[in-house]
C-alpha cells in the first residue's frame, strides 16, 4: 500500500513557541507571553504581571522565525515540504482582543509569511488559536469563560479569513482544544487565569485556577465559535476548508480486569470523542450527560447554540499523537509523565527522555478508531520526538533516535491506510527547533533543522541541518516509499 499521490507531506510549529518579538509592531502579549520557563522538575508558571518580576519568559524571543522566517521556509522547502503548519498570533492582529480595527502590521506580516510559503509551492496549514489568546481578554473578560470572546474570535477570525481568502486553504480553530478540560488547558487554551499572582500550569489541585464547570463552559463556548469559523470562511471563500484539532490520547486497559477496560474506554470517550463529536458530528454525544452529572458540571447552553454546533461541523479531523497511556482502576498504580495526559507506566513501552511512551502501533489504532467513527478526511498535525540533541565530534547531530521513532510511526500510518483510514496529511511536531509548551526548555528538541539556542537563553540561533534533515527530505521525495 502507498501513500496518495497528493499526500500533504510538511512540518508544524506554534508562532508563540516560534515567533519571537512578542511586543514588536504594535503586539500586546497573549497569554503564553506571560507564562515562564520551567523544566522536567519545575512547572512552568503563568504570571500576572510580566512587567514587574524576574521570570524568563521563552515565547518573548523563542527561536526569532519573526525576523528568520524566510531563511526557515525556504529549509522547509529544501526538505521538500507540500504543507507548514502554524499559528497566527491573535495578538499581532488584535493586539487587545477586543478592538475593531485590526493592526495592519499584524497583518502584513503573515501575508508576507504566507507567500513566502507560496513561492516555494508550500500549501500553509493555520491554527487560529494555539495558546494566543491576548491577555487584555483573560484579565477583563475572564478569557474563554466569558460568551462575549465567542465574538472576538469571530471577528478576529472572520478578518483573517478575508485578508488571506487567496492564499490560505487549510484552517484549524483551536489546537488542541481537548485539553482546555485540565487545568494547563484552562491557563494556556482558555484563557482563564487567577486573578493576581503566580500559579503554575500543572497543578495537582484541579480546582486550582479553574472549575470544571468553568472548563466545560469556556469549552463550549470554544466550540461555538468554532463552528462559526467554519460557516463563516465557507461564505468567504468556499474552497475554504476548517478542521478541528483534538490531542490524540490512546489509552490501553492495564490488565483484561472489565473495569480496567471499562476504564480506558470511558477515557477515549472522554478526552476525544467529546470534542469528536461536537465537532465532525455537531452534537455532544450520548455519554455527556452522565459525564456533565458526576462532574457537578451545568452548562448554560443557549437558545440556538445546539443547532450552532450541527451547522458548523468540521471538514476534517487533525490531531497531535506522541504517545499511548494506560488505564488501571488499581490504586497502587501511579501515574506516569505524558502530552498534557497523564496514564499508568505500560511495561511494553519504552519512553522518551522526557518520559513520554513511544507506541507507533498505537498511532494506527487511534486512526481507525477515529476513522471508522468519523469517516471524513484526517491529519496528523503533530508527531514527533522530543530529545536531546549533542553534536558529535564531526560538528553534526546524528539524530538516529529521531528518525526511528519517525519512520515507524509512518510505517503504522501506512498500514493505516490499508486499513482503509483516508489519511490526508503529516506534519511533523517542531520541524526547526523551538520553545517545549509544557516545561519551556530550548533543549527538548523535535526539529530536523537545530537552533543554537540553549536552556539560559544563550546563542547564536543560527540554524544548521540534523541528520534526519536529508532522511525526511528522502521520505517526501519518495512519497514515503524509502524510509
Ligand atoms: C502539544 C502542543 C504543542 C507542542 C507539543 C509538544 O501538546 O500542541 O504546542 O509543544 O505538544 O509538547 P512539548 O513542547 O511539551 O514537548
Amino acid at each position: 500500500m502507498k501513500f496518495p499521490e497528493n499526500f500533504l507531506w510538511g512540518g508544524a510549529t506554534a508562532a508563540n513557541q516560534c515567533e519571537g518579538g512578542y511586543n514588536l509592531d504594535g503586539k500586546l502579549p497573549s497569554v503564553a507571553d506571560h507564562i515562564s520557563k520551567g523544566d522536567v522538575n519545575t512547572p512552568r508558571t503563568f504570571t500576572y504581571d510580566i512587567d514587574t518580576d524576574n521570570f524568563e519568559y521563552p515565547s518573548h524571543e523563542a527561536i526569532d522565525f519573526y525576523h528568520r522566517y524566510k531563511e526557515d521556509i525556504k529549509l522547509f522547502a529544501e526538505m521538500g515540504f507540500k504543507v507548514f503548519r502554524l499559528s497566527i498570533n491573535w495578538t499581532r492582529i488584535f493586539p487587545k482582543g477586543d478592538e475593531s480595527e485590526p493592526n495592519q502590521a499584524g497583518l502584513d506580516f503573515y501575508r508576507s509569511v504566507f507567500e513566502e510559503c507560496k513561492k516555494y509551492g508550500i500549501e500553509p496549514l493555520v491554527t487560529l488559536s494555539h495558546y494566543e489568546t491576548p491577555i487584555h481578554l483573560a484579565k477583563t473578560y475572564g478569557g474563554w469563560t466569558n460568551r462575549q470572546v465567542i465574538d472576538f474570535f469571530g471577528h478576529y477570525a472572520r478578518t483573517v479569513f478575508n485578508e488571506y481568502k487567496d492564499l490560505v486553504k487549510y484552517w484549524l480553530t483551536f489546537n488542541e482544544i481537548n485539553i482546555l478540560a485540565s487545568q494547563f488547558g484552562a491557563i494556556m487554551g482558555g484563557g482563564i487565569i487567577p486573578e493576581a499572582g503566580n500559579s503554575p500550569i500543572f497543578n495537582s489541585d484541579e480546582e486550582s485556577v479553574a472549575s470544571k464547570n468553568q472548563r466545560f463552559q469556556a469549552l463550549h463556548h470554544q466550540f461555538l465559535a468554532s463552528a462559526n469559523a467554519v460557516l463563516d470562511a465557507k461564505k468567504i471563500n468556499p474552497e475554504m476548508q476548517v478542521g478541528c484539532m483534538i490531542a490524540g490520547n490512546e489509552t490501553y486497559p492495564l490488565t483484561c480486569h472489565p473495569n480496567d477496560v471499562l476504564k480506558a474506554q470511558q477515557s477515549i470517550y472522554e478526552a476525544n470523542f467529546y470534542c469528536g463529536d461536537v465537532q465532525v458530528r455537531g452534537e455532544y454525544p450520548p455519554f455527556a450527560k452522565r459525564m456533565w452529572q458526576e462532574n457537578d458540571i451545568e452548562l448554560d447552553i443557549h437558545a440556538g447554540d445546539l443547532e450552532l454546533l450541527k451547522a458548523g461541523t468540521v471538514s476534517f479531523y487533525t490531531f497531535s499523537y506522541y504517545m499511548s497511556s494506560t488505564a488501571s482502576t488499581d490504586p497502587s498504580q501511579s501515574a506516569s509523565a505524558g502530552n498534557m495526559m497523564f496514564g499508568i507506566k505500560n511495561p511494553y513501552l519504552e519512553s522518551s527522555d522526557w518520559g513520554w511512551q513511544i507506541d507507533p502501533v498505537g498511532l494506527r489504532v487511534y486512526l481507525n478508531e477515529v476513522y471508522n467513527r468519523y469517516r471524513v478526511p484526517l491529519m496528523i498535525v503533530e508527531n514527533g520526538l522530543g530529545a536531546h540533541d549533542e553534536f558529535a565530534e564531526d560538528g553534526k547531530i546524528h539524530d538516529s533516535y529521531r528518525i526511528d521513532y519517525m519512520k515507524q510511526h509512518i510505517e503504522q500510518m501506512k498500514l493505516a491506510i490499508a486499513d482503509g483510514v483516508d489519511l490526508i496529511g503529516y506534519t511533523s511536531w517542531g520541524c526547526i527547533d523551538l520553545v517545549s509548551a509544557s516545561t519551556g526548555e530550548m533543549k527538548k528538541r523535535y526539529g530536523f533543522i537545530y537552533v543554537d539556542k540553549d536552556n539560559e537563553g544563550y546563542g547564536t540561533l543560527d540554524r544548521s541541518k540534523k541528520d534526519s534533515f536529508d532522511w525526511y527530505k528522502e521520505v517526501i521525495a519518495s512519497n514515503g516509499e524509502k524510509l
